[in-house]
């Protein structure tokens, strides 16, 4: 009843929309509508008009302004397209507000973004996790939906809707359902948890491939790996972690995990919704961060990225940057210390794999000062108990 049929599927309605977009004096505001592009085709959407606008702070009521408002409206009409995406997070209201003055749908970037995860999702798990996210972003616009359903049914104008019950009905169902989820997902943290304490067990160096979307991760992996997993131009190839076991000359058995990729403004319901996976980051002994090197937004990506890592409580792991996609920046493979002589950074090509085996010496570089800590923590050990 409240569950949307993905947004391409959806009977009547082509893949055509109409992208939104305000300009608030944000320096990559530029790189920040491109990646709106990237998502909406990776998600099957054909553009058919990018509305601008610059303002110095949003609309309480419709975000844009009103004659803004009605030129997108003008323009998805002239363009056929049912539908338009905001490139920003807008208020339960807005949304209600703007499908009003525009009479069409329109989606947020966050609704997109699950979208995009709905489509992707394979494993019980993620499909769960994307299900309770996208749960929790229409619970608080079951008003709104419902009376798109009656605009539906009655046609356009039509006035009435579900009585007050009746909502009430469906969001004690939503809420219902949530648990339920919750529920299920707190099930598979465990045993994932129980599986991970075995693997600790067998002392292997757990090491996780994070950074942002198409940065490179699976590719990386693929080559650490010769594991074939999928890797693609576009955003959010990855959404299911992988882990794989591999045996590397001096580091011995390492067990690497491919992740899904981050964003800027990652919605939040869905970074609470995949908690119990990014946390499987969270404890890794290292974390390789892979960057695209040849991107022109790497340094805001960077940080996107640490920011996520924080919010996981990932900040505090051991971390590598990998300076991918050389091949693209016309430079060599190269390795950058810090102040205590540990490896920082890497520059390589996960495609080419250019400076690869630097990745594997630094890897078993910290596998060696891992075992060797270790001895010393537990001669330590051994000595407070004499
Ligand atoms: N030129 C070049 N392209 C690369 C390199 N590594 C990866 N790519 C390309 O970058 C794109 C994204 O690669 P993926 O490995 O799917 O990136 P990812 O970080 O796993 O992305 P998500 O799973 O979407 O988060 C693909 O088209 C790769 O072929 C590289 O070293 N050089
Ligand atoms: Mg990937």
């Amino acid at each position: 009843m409240f569950e949307r049929p993905p947004i391409s599927d959806r009977p009547g309605q082509g893949r055509s929309i109409v992208l939104a977009s305000v300009n608030f004096g944000e320096p990559d505001y530029a790189e920040g509508l491109e990646e709106l592009k990237l998502l909406a085709s990776g998600a099957g959407l054909e553009i058919r008009g990018v509305i601008e606008a610059k303002r110095d702070r949003p609309d309480a009521a419709l975000f844009v302004g009103s004659g803004k408002a009605d030129e997108i409206a003008a323009c998805a009409l002239e363009a056929e397209a049912p539908l338009v995406i905001f490139n920003h997070n807008l208020s339960p209201v807005q949304e209600r507000n703007l499908e009003k003055r525009m009479q069409c749908r329109v989606l947020d970037r966050t609704a997109l973004i699950l979208e995009i995860f709905a489509q992707r999702a394979r494993s019980n798990e993620g499909k769960l996790q994307v299900e309770l996210a996208q749960l929790r972003h229409y619970a608080t616009r079951l008003v709104r939906g419902w009376s798109h359903l009656e605009r539906q049914k009655g046609g356009i104008g039509m006035r009435g809707g579900p009585g007050e019950t009746q909502l009430e009905l469906d969001r004690r169902m939503i809420n219902a359902k949530i648990k339920n989820i919750e529920a299920r997902l707190e099930k598979l943290g465990k045993s994932r948890a129980l599986q991970r304490r075995a693997r600790q067990r067998g002392g292997a160096l757990t090491v996780s491939l994070v950074g942002y979307t198409n940065a490179g991760k699976s590719t990386l992996f693929n080559t650490l790996t010769h594991a074939g997993v999928y890797a693609a131009d576009q955003l959010f190839a990855t959404l299911d972690t992988t882990t794989r076991k591999v045996w590397l000359p001096e580091a011995g058995q390492v067990v690497l995990s491919d992740t899904v990729g981050f964003i800027t403004q990652l919605p939040h319901g869905l970074v609470a919704a995949f908690h119990a996976t990014l946390e499987e980051t969270a404890k890794a002994d290292l974390l390789l961060h892979v960057v695209d090197g040849a991107s022109a937004n790497r340094d805001r990506q960077m940080e996107e990225v640490d920011k996520v890592l924080k919010e996981i409580g990932a900040s505090e792991v051991p971390q590598i940057v990998v300076m991918n996609k050389i091949d693209q920046m016309g430079v060599g493979p190269a390795v950058a210390l810090d102040e205590c002589g540990n490896i920082s950074r890497i520059s390589l090509s996960a495609r080419t794999g250019a400076g690869v085996d630097l990745l594997k010496q630094a890897l078993a570089r910290f596998a060696q000062d891992r075992r060797r800590d270790d001895l010393q923590q537990s001669e330590v050990d051994q000595h407070g108990m004499e």
